[in-house]
């Protein structure tokens, strides 16, 4: 069986061991393919967090309280660069992690694309699934809000961690995505799927981006395996972060109902065959989708496992 995941970052990493677990158990093959929206050049260096997040999670060596970077971070060169007065220092690289950035931001300079780059550093870290960006190309997430006095757009990331998202918030804008592809084997592997699953990630800036990509959402769509999303939403609220924030700049309900609407039925031109719910929120209802509610707190790996059988019996 070939399962292939549609992630961000912390949420989608934690879904993907659950995914691996049972893959190990049944022998199936998986691909995630990762949201590069997040990523950004900085100190010279390029940083990819969803994609190193779910590296570094899978290879063991993530912060399990933080989700992001490195266990067992130093922070000296942090430190450092702000000695010297060095901007930006709202986001702030871990020792370990600048290791990865190095790497990564010389193989690119030699011409490598980011997907090369990322089976590369992988080599390292055995995930024990394949890890491809959504795109090899530049696609960058940035968002229109009210800033000194003015409307601006800005990284998502100086959004997400300078200013929390507590800044009057109009638009996210996926810079690059009209003349992105997908990356080399990204639409092979959907093609060829058994199974997509969209894990629990932040609907609006980990998957929206990963299907702003031309071709993406239409191997989805128009392929052959079934489609089961996961809601990052339970009850009223996301279990972690702020998606809340993000689903509110698009006007969409902060709940299971309205996520699995927002990614629509297959039937209607959507994504989804079928739509994992919390307990919390059994009857949810999402036209012309499959809904079925059980425990969906990733609260280890086992419970996680759980919930990818359930999201597997829907298709
Ligand atoms: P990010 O890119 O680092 O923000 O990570 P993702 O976008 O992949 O995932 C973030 C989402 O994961 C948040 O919206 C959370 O609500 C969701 N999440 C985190 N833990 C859980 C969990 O245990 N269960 C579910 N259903 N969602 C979770
Ligand atoms: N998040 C923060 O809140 N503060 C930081 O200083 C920060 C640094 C950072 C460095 C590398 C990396 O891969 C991720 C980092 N993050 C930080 C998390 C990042 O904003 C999130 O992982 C995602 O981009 C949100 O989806
Ligand atoms: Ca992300």
């Amino acid at each position: 069986m070939r399962i292939v995941v549609l992630t961000g970052g912390i949420g989608g990493a934690r879904f993907l061991l659950g995914v691996r677990a049972y893959a190990r158990e049944v022998g199936a093959d998986v691909t995630a393919v990762v949201n590069v929206g997040d990523d950004l050049l900085l100190h010279g260096l390029k940083v990819c967090p969803d994609l190193d997040s779910v590296m570094y999670t899978l290879g063991g060596g993530a912060d399990p309280e933080r989700g992001w970077g490195r266990v067992g971070e130093s922070w000296t060169v942090k430190e450092e660069l702000a000695a010297y007065g060095a901007e930006p220092s709202w986001f702030g690289l871990g020792d370990k992690d600048v290791a990865t950035h190095l790497v990564r931001t010389t193989m690119l300079n030699a011409g490598y694309p980011l997907s090369r780059v990322t089976e590369a550093l992988a080599t390292r870290w055995q995930p024990g699934v394949r890890l491809l960006p959504a795109t090899d190309d530049r696609l960058e997430t940035h968002v229109v809000a009210d800033l000194d006095g003015g409307r601006r757009a800005i990284h998502f990331q100086e959004w997400w961690v300078r200013y929390r998202a507590e800044v009057p918030t109009h638009q996210f804008v996926f810079v690059g995505a009209e003349t992105a592809k997908p990356a080399p084997g990204v639409a092979e592997a959907i093609a060829g799927a058994d199974v997509v699953l969209i894990a629990p990630s932040n609907p609006v800036v980990s998957v929206a981006p990963i299907l702003a990509v031309p071709g993406l959402r239409e191997a989805v769509t128009d392929g052959p395996a079934p489609v089961v999303g996961v809601s990052p939403i339970i009850g009223a609220a996301p279990v972690r972060g702020m998606a809340d924030r993000c689903l509110a700049v698009l006007g969409v309900e902060c709940s299971a109902a309205g996520v699995g609407r927002l990614y629509g039925p297959r039937a209607a031109g959507g994504l989804l065959d079928g739509w994992l719910v919390d307990e919390e929120d059994a009857g949810t209802v999402v036209p012309e989708v499959t809904v079925r509610a059980v425990p969906l707190r990733m609260t280890d790996e086992a419970a996680t496992v759980a919930m990818v059988r359930a999201a597997l019996e829907l298709t």
